[in-house]
C-alpha cells in the first residue's frame, strides 16, 4: 500500500500475540461482561472472543474496536467458527453455555453442557498448552471438574470461578449491615457455587476483629441480629437479579477479570475459586468445590487450610456428596 510504503520504515515484523492473552469463549452477558471488566481495566492487552453466534459475535467485536481509541492498547479479535483464534493464550474463561429447555431436567441440561465442553476443551488446549483455564458456566463445580477432566491438565490449571463471586457478594452484604467499605470486611464462602455453600461465619473479621468473638450468636438460629440472612441474600442474589434483569453480568465479570489479573501478573493473591479438594477436610470424592486458593501464574498455587468449625466441615461435605453423585451420572 502506497501510504504505508511512504509512511514506514519497516525494522522488524511485530510479534504475532501478546505474553498476556486471554480468550473468552461464549459472548454471551457472562462473556462480555468479563471481557469488558478485562479490557477497561488492563488486564490483557488482547482479548480473542469465540461463539458460535456469528452475528452476535460480529455486533459485540465491533461495538468494542470502536471503543478502542479509549482503551490501552487493546487487540480485539473474535472468531465464530475457528477455535485457533484463541492460539497462544494465557488464561482461557469458558462462558459458553445452554439454557433449561421446557421439560428438561437439570441433568439433562448439565449433559448438553458437558457436550459443549467436549466440542472445544481439547482443541482448546491443544493451541494454548500455557494456559489456565477458568471455567464459568454453570454448573460451575461440576463443569470444572468435567473440563479437568476433557483438558489432560494438571490440577492447578484449572479452575472453577466458585464461590469468588458468592464470596464478593458476602462482604458486600456484611459491608453494609457494618457500613464499612467491602475491602474491609473479610469472610469467605466456600463450597458449592450456589445452594449448598457454606459461609464460613468463625473467620469472618474487621481489622482481625473475630465478629464471631465478640458476638458468638453470629450466623447461628439464635441471632436476634439474624446474620444468617446476609448468606441467604448470597444465595438467592442471582435468583433475584434474573428475575429484575433477566442475567447476572457485572459482579461476576469484574469478579472473573480479577482471577484472571492474579494469574496474569502471578500475585499469589487468595481467591475461593473451586478446585479439586479431594483429601481436603475430610473430603473422599474426587469433586471440584470453591475453598482460598492462593493464584499465581500457574493457576492454583496452594490451597489455604483454614480452620473450619463441625458445622462448617460438615456442611462442606454435604456439598461434596451432592456434586459427586451429579458427576457419577454424567458421560464425559
Ligand atoms: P448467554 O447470554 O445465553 O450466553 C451463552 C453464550 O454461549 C451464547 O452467546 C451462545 O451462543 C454461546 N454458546 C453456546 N454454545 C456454544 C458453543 N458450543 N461454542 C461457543 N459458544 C457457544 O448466557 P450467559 O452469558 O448469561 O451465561 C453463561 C453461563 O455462565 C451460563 O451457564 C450461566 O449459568 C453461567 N453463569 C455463571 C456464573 C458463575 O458465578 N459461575 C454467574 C453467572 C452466570
Amino acid at each position: 500500500m502506497e501510504v504505508k510504503s511512504k509512511l514506514f520504515v519497516e525494522v522488524v515484523a511485530p510479534v504475532e500475540s501478546a505474553l498476556n492473552k486471554v480468550s473468552v469463549i461464549g459472548c454471551g452477558a457472562v462473556g462480555m461482561a468479563c471481557v469488558f471488566s478485562i479490557l477497561t481495566q488492563n488486564v490483557s492487552s488482547e482479548v480473542a472472543i469465540f461463539d458460535l453466534n456469528a452475528d452476535k459475535l460480529k455486533g459485540e467485536l465491533m461495538d468494542l474496536q470502536h471503543g478502542s481509541a479509549f482503551l490501552k492498547s487493546a487487540k480485539i479479535s473474535a472468531s465464530s467458527d475457528d477455535l485457533k483464534i484463541t492460539a497462544n493464550s494465557r488464561v482461557i474463561i469458558i462462558t459458553a453455555g445452554v439454557r433449561q429447555k421446557e421439560n428438561e431436567s437439570r441433568l439433562e441440561l448439565l449433559q448438553r453442557n458437558v457436550e459443549i465442553l467436549r466440542s472445544m476443551v481439547s482443541k482448546l488446549v491443544s493451541y494454548s498448552p500455557n494456559a489456565v483455564l477458568i471455567v464459568v458456566s454453570n454448573p460451575v463445580d461440576i463443569l470444572t471438574y468435567v473440563s479437568w477432566k476433557l483438558s489432560g491438565f494438571p490440577q492447578n490449571k484449572v479452575i472453577g470461578s466458585g464461590t469468588n463471586l458468592d464470596t464478593s457478594r458476602f462482604r458486600f452484604l456484611i459491608s453494609e449491615k457494618l457500613n464499612i467499605a467491602p475491602e474491609s470486611c473479610h469472610g469467605w464462602i466456600i463450597g458449592e457455587h450456589g445452594d449448598s455453600s457454606v459461609p464460613v461465619w468463625s473467620g469472618v473479621n474487621v481489622a482481625g476483629v473475630t465478629l464471631k468473638d465478640v458476638y458468638p450468636a453470629l450466623g447461628t438460629d439464635n441471632d436476634k441480629e439474624n446474620w444468617k440472612e446476609v448468606h441467604k441474600n448470597v444465595i438467592n442474589s442471582a435468583y433475584k437479579i434474573i428475575q429484575l434483569k433477566g442475567y447476572t453480568s457485572w459482579a461476576i465479570g469484574l469478579s472473573v477479570a480479577d482471577l484472571s489479573l492474579a494469574i496474569l501478573r502471578n500475585s499469589q493473591k487468595v481467591h475461593a475459586v473451586s478446585t479439586n479438594v479431594k483429601g481436603l477436610h475430610g473430603i473422599d470424592d474426587d469433586v471440584y468445590l470453591s475453598l482460598p486458593c492462593v493464584l499465581g501464574e500457574n493457576g492454583i498455587v496452594k490451597t489455604i487450610k483454614q480452620e473450619l468449625n463441625e458445622e462448617e466441615t460438615k456442611q462442606l461435605k454435604i456439598s461434596a456428596k451432592i456434586l459427586a453423585e451429579h458427576a457419577s451420572q454424567l458421560k464425559i
